[in-house]
């Protein structure tokens, strides 16, 4: 039953006033897994059918849930002549007859650790209206609703599409929902997700989650290596990363070639970007000693008067 129209239209006006609009989350979609340059996925190979997944994952960080405290599976989804993105496993709200006689269309997802962006492969959209849409939202670690999007289903069994967003907010808390034509719960199709992909909160955003990140606060659009560092920060103009100054100019542009030499081994940055960035060492004052004037004629004597 719908709520009268005035009681509506009061609701409407409390939330716009307590800024209980969805309008306002910070979430983008994520076309591609290949996105997430440092992404933990997990693919769901190599269990047998009706592996409880529950908890399977928790050690990396993850528990799965339903919201009637069920088992959620893991199928062999190529023994059902279905296609997916990582044979055989998939993960699946489905039922099974003997332990639970109950499927759900929808997946809950903890994260252990703030994330950045999450995604999966789905399918199970078997031509049918009642599942004509999947949503994925995104939680707060305190229930806060961040954001959500949904991808149109193309109508085949297999697990062959993707969903995903990124937060600029972090959350620990997913859930995938079915829906059917007219954006109501599906009544009675599986979530079936296979290779789910995260990106754990990575707050300077170059690339490298903040757990495998020793150089928090890199500059924007900056390349960086495996740990999350430019050539700036393992080069600083202030002084070495260990602490102290510079002995001389020399030394700064130094580290600097170095750095750019190290970079340019791992394929990090061109030849020529190497060059620049040391053309760029020898230009500025790093390491040189402040010019403290020489004294004139004029102010020594001023400095000898009584
Ligand atoms: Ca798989
Ligand atoms: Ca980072
Ligand atoms: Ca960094």
């Amino acid at each position: 039953m719908k709520p009268p129209f005035m009681l509506q239209r009061i609701v409407g006006l409390l939330l716009a006033v307590l800024g209980c609009s969805h309008a306002s989350a910070a979430v983008t979609a994520l076309p591609s897994p290949a996105e997430l340059t440092d992404r933990i996925t997990l693919t769901f190979n190599g269990y047998p059918d009706y592996t409880a997944a529950n908890t399977l994952f928790q050690n990396a960080g993850f528990t799965f849930t339903r919201d009637d405290g069920a088992p959620i599976y893991l199928l062999d989804w190529t023994s059902l002549g279905r296609e997916t993105t990582s044979p055989d496993g998939v993960l699946a709200t489905v039922r099974n007859v003997v332990v639970d006689p109950n499927w759900a269309t929808h997946l809950n997802l903890i994260s252990h650790r703030p994330l950045s962006a999450v995604g999966a492969w789905f399918g199970n959209d078997q031509g049918d209206p009642d599942f004509s849409r999947i949503r994925i939202s995104v939680y707060a670690a305190a229930g806060q609703l961040l954001g959500s999007l949904e991808v149109a289903a193309n109508s085949n069994t297999h697990v062959d599409q993707f969903i995903g967003l990124r937060s600029d907010v972090p959350f620990t808390r997913i859930r995938f929902e079915n829906l059917d034509a007219s954006g109501a719960p599906s009544d009675g199709y599986s979530v079936v997700i296979d290779d789910l992909v995260f990106a754990l909160l990575d707050a300077d955003g170059d690339g490298i989650a903040d757990e495998h990140d020793d150089c928090p606060d890199t500059a924007p659009g900056a390349i960086v290596d495996d740990h999350g560092c430019s050539i700036e920060q393992l080069a600083p103009c202030s002084g070495p990363p260990s602490g102290g100054t510079w002995n001389n100019h020399g030394e700064y542009v130094l580290a600097i070639a170095k750095t750019a030499k190290t970079f340019l081994g791992l394929g990090l940055i061109t030849r020529r970007h190497a060059q620049d960035v040391i053309a760029a060492a020898a230009k500025a004052d790093c390491g040189k000693k402040p010019n403290v004037p020489r004294p004139t004629p004029r102010s020594l004597e001023r400095r000898l008067k009584p």
